[in-house]
Protein backbone atom coordinates (compact mmCIF):
# COMPACT_ATOMS: atom_id res chain seq x y z
CA UNK A 1 0.00 0.00 0.00
CA UNK A 2 2.91 2.29 1.14
CA UNK A 3 4.74 1.40 -2.07
CA UNK A 4 1.70 1.54 -4.25
CA UNK A 5 1.46 5.94 -3.23
CA UNK A 6 5.39 5.99 -3.56
CA UNK A 7 5.04 4.93 -6.88
CA UNK A 8 1.96 6.78 -8.04
CA UNK A 9 4.06 9.92 -6.17
CA UNK A 10 6.76 9.13 -8.06
CA UNK A 11 4.66 8.85 -11.53
CA UNK A 12 2.98 11.79 -10.80
CA UNK A 13 5.90 13.65 -10.35
CA UNK A 14 8.03 12.37 -12.93
CA UNK A 15 5.23 12.87 -15.16
CA UNK A 16 4.58 16.47 -14.14
CA UNK A 17 8.40 17.72 -14.00
CA UNK A 18 8.37 16.27 -17.36
CA UNK A 19 5.55 18.20 -18.35
CA UNK A 20 6.97 21.48 -16.72
CA UNK A 21 10.52 20.83 -19.07
CA UNK A 22 8.67 20.45 -21.89
CA UNK A 23 6.90 23.21 -21.43
CA UNK A 24 8.97 25.55 -20.52
CA UNK A 25 11.23 24.07 -23.93
CA UNK A 26 7.83 24.80 -25.71
CA UNK A 27 7.81 28.36 -23.73
CA UNK A 28 11.15 29.59 -24.49
CA UNK A 29 10.93 28.24 -27.98
CA UNK A 30 7.77 30.51 -28.64
CA UNK A 31 9.57 33.34 -26.75
CA UNK A 32 12.90 33.08 -29.02
CA UNK A 33 10.87 32.60 -32.04
CA UNK A 34 8.93 36.36 -31.24
CA UNK A 35 12.24 37.87 -30.15
CA UNK A 36 13.58 36.98 -33.55
CA UNK A 37 10.48 37.66 -35.29
CA UNK A 38 10.89 41.39 -34.16
CA UNK A 39 14.88 41.45 -34.13
CA UNK A 40 15.40 39.48 -37.68
CA UNK A 41 13.26 41.77 -39.76
CA UNK A 42 15.64 44.92 -40.03
CA UNK A 43 18.96 42.33 -40.51
CA UNK A 44 16.66 40.51 -43.36
CA UNK A 45 14.81 43.50 -45.17
CA UNK A 46 16.63 43.75 -48.13
CA UNK A 47 17.29 41.67 -51.11
CA UNK A 48 20.80 41.81 -51.60
CA UNK A 49 23.17 41.71 -54.62
CA UNK A 50 25.43 38.86 -54.08
CA UNK A 51 27.56 39.14 -57.24
CA UNK A 52 27.56 40.76 -60.61
CA UNK A 53 29.07 39.82 -63.72
CA UNK A 54 30.68 42.39 -64.63
CA UNK A 55 31.96 43.17 -61.26
CA UNK A 56 31.63 46.10 -59.78
CA UNK A 57 35.11 48.28 -60.56
CA UNK A 58 35.83 45.96 -63.02
CA UNK A 59 38.08 46.94 -65.81
CA UNK A 60 37.34 45.11 -68.77
CA UNK A 61 39.83 44.44 -71.90
CA UNK A 62 36.32 43.05 -74.05
CA UNK A 63 33.82 44.29 -73.39
CA UNK A 64 30.63 42.15 -72.18
CA UNK A 65 27.22 41.79 -74.27
CA UNK A 66 25.31 40.97 -70.74
CA UNK A 67 24.98 42.02 -67.54
CA UNK A 68 24.26 39.44 -65.23
CA UNK A 69 23.14 40.11 -61.48
CA UNK A 70 22.74 37.45 -58.99
CA UNK A 71 20.56 38.20 -55.59
CA UNK A 72 20.44 36.43 -52.45
CA UNK A 73 16.52 36.16 -52.80
CA UNK A 74 14.21 35.04 -55.19
CA UNK A 75 13.27 38.02 -57.83
CA UNK A 76 9.67 39.15 -59.15
CA UNK A 77 9.93 39.63 -62.49
CA UNK A 78 7.21 42.63 -62.93
CA UNK A 79 9.13 44.64 -60.42
CA UNK A 80 12.89 44.01 -61.38
CA UNK A 81 14.69 45.97 -63.40
CA UNK A 82 18.10 46.86 -64.31
CA UNK A 83 19.59 49.30 -67.25
CA UNK A 84 23.38 50.52 -67.83
CA UNK A 85 24.52 53.85 -68.63
CA UNK A 86 27.58 55.72 -69.77
CA UNK A 87 30.03 57.76 -67.66
CA UNK A 88 27.91 60.78 -68.93
CA UNK A 89 24.24 58.95 -67.67
CA UNK A 90 22.64 58.35 -70.97
CA UNK A 91 20.84 55.02 -70.99
CA UNK A 92 23.31 52.27 -72.98
CA UNK A 93 20.79 49.23 -72.86
CA UNK A 94 17.74 49.00 -75.17
CA UNK A 95 16.44 45.66 -73.71
CA UNK A 96 14.72 45.05 -70.82
CA UNK A 97 16.25 42.89 -67.70
CA UNK A 98 15.13 39.61 -67.41
CA UNK A 99 14.87 36.83 -64.54
CA UNK A 100 17.27 34.19 -65.96
CA UNK A 101 15.47 31.09 -67.01
CA UNK A 102 17.24 28.90 -65.16
CA UNK A 103 17.24 31.09 -62.00
CA UNK A 104 15.01 32.86 -60.47
CA UNK A 105 17.56 34.85 -58.30
CA UNK A 106 19.33 35.64 -61.00
CA UNK A 107 18.68 39.29 -63.20
CA UNK A 108 20.15 39.18 -66.66
CA UNK A 109 20.44 42.64 -69.41
CA UNK A 110 21.47 42.16 -72.54
CA UNK A 111 23.59 44.85 -73.99
CA UNK A 112 24.58 46.26 -77.47
CA UNK A 113 28.36 46.48 -78.20
CA UNK A 114 30.03 49.34 -76.04
CA UNK A 115 32.98 51.35 -76.53
CA UNK A 116 35.86 52.01 -74.03
CA UNK A 117 34.87 54.20 -71.22
CA UNK A 118 32.79 53.82 -67.58
CA UNK A 119 29.41 52.37 -67.37
CA UNK A 120 26.94 52.10 -64.72
CA UNK A 121 24.80 49.34 -63.87
CA UNK A 122 21.61 50.44 -62.41
CA UNK A 123 19.25 48.02 -60.62
CA UNK A 124 16.56 47.56 -58.40
CA UNK A 125 15.17 44.45 -57.34
CA UNK A 126 11.72 43.11 -55.52
CA UNK A 127 12.32 39.88 -54.07
CA UNK A 128 9.62 37.57 -54.02
CA UNK A 129 9.00 38.20 -50.01
CA UNK A 130 8.13 42.04 -50.89
CA UNK A 131 12.13 42.90 -50.14
CA UNK A 132 14.20 45.68 -52.52
CA UNK A 133 17.20 45.81 -53.35
CA UNK A 134 18.20 49.22 -55.47
CA UNK A 135 21.65 50.52 -55.73
CA UNK A 136 24.15 51.03 -58.94
CA UNK A 137 28.27 50.06 -59.07
CA UNK A 138 30.60 50.68 -61.80
CA UNK A 139 33.09 48.93 -64.93
CA UNK A 140 35.40 50.12 -66.89
CA UNK A 141 35.86 48.86 -70.82
CA UNK A 142 39.63 49.32 -71.78
CA UNK A 143 39.51 50.88 -75.01
CA UNK A 144 40.50 49.16 -77.93
CA UNK A 145 44.08 50.46 -79.47
CU1 LIG B 1 13.60 39.06 -48.16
Amino acid sequence: MAGAVASYRRFLSSHSTQGGAMKSVGMRFIYVMVFLACQVPHAWAHAKLVRSDPSARAILTRAPSVIQLWFNEKLEPAYSSAELRDGAGTLVSTEKAAIAPSNAKQLMLKIPSLAGGEYVVQYRALSVDGHIAESSFRFFVRARP
